[in-house]
């Protein structure tokens, strides 16, 4: 670690406040060029104890920067790992507000549901897909709270990795029955296609980004606990919308789900 508390507690402080506010800021690197990891997870630690004082839930943990498609986009090499608090969840089919949000993007994703523990190190594919209930089709809407969504990996980790809103919904199945490779997606706004995409887009399997993130969690004593809902990554360039915009991802074999702005 680089940072002292109050150097973290305040970044975290700066960051929900832009969060609870829709307002931008600069990169927190800009001021703090030497912060690690550590030093970034903790600030996403603190934003999140925060919610829950204030009586938020998490309901959910996410993957980022998963594909080649995003990581390309956003000019970084490495996934990212953030989490979900209840106000976030939009219903199937339901709003979101864009007076609530300051840049927003949409990104197609596949969500998993577990039913045991997944535990690292040494988290794999075969270990996902057994501790898995359920795959459904997930929209996350992303909104950066760094000026033109441009950051690099520790300010975004900080930032909880963009998480605003998601939606989950459609058919949820079995991964035995479906190989999450070659599930076909398609992103939609406003009726029209505007994304599509393919499973392996993520890490060749969007179950090894769920590997990567109990990986990841043991190394800080952690797990992912039975019944936690995650998101996977963005399968493609995540997507601007603005209010009036209709946005349906279908996944093969998994019906649709759908959010609009307003
Ligand atoms: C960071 C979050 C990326 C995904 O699915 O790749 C993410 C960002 O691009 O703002 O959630
Ligand atoms: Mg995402």
């Amino acid at each position: 670690m680089k940072l002292d508390s109050k150097t973290i507690e305040a970044l975290a402080e700066r960051l929900e406040s832009c969060e609870l506010q829709a307002h931008d800021t600069t990169k927190i690197t800009d001021d703090y060029p030497d912060m690690d990891w550590d030093d970034a997870y903790a600030i996403q630690n603190t934003i999140k104890a925060s919610k829950i004082a204030r009586g938020s839930r998490i309901v959910g943990l996410k993957a980022g920067l998963t594909s080649h498609a995003k990581m390309k986009q956003m000019g970084v090499t490495t996934p990212v790992f953030g989490f979900m608090a209840d106000y976030y969840a939009v219903p199937d089919g339901g709003e979101c507000k864009v007076s609530e949000m300051i840049h927003p993007k949409v990104e197609p994703e596949i969500a998993f549901v577990t039913k045991s523990e997944l535990r690292g190190p040494g988290c794999h594919i075969g270990a996902v897909l057994a501790a898995t209930d359920f795959v459904l089709p997930g929209i996350e809407v992303i909104d950066s709270r760094y000026r033109d969504f441009k950051f690099d990996l520790k300010s975004v980790v900080a930032d909880n990795t963009s998480a605003a809103r998601f939606v989950v919904g459609g058919q949820p199945v079995d991964v035995s029955g479906v190989d999450l490779r070659t599930v076909g997606i398609v992103l939609e706004k406003n009726g029209v296609p505007v994304a599509f995409g393919a499973g392996a887009a993520v890490l060749g399997h969007p179950a090894a980004a769920i590997a990567m993130l109990a990986n990841h969690l043991a190394e800080r004593g952690e797990c992912i606990p039975a019944g936690t809902l995650i998101l996977s990554g963005g399968i493609t360039e995540a997507v601007s919308v603005a209010a009036g915009d209709n946005v349906t991802l279908r996944v093969q074999g998994m019906g649709s789900t759908s959010i609009r702005f307003v």
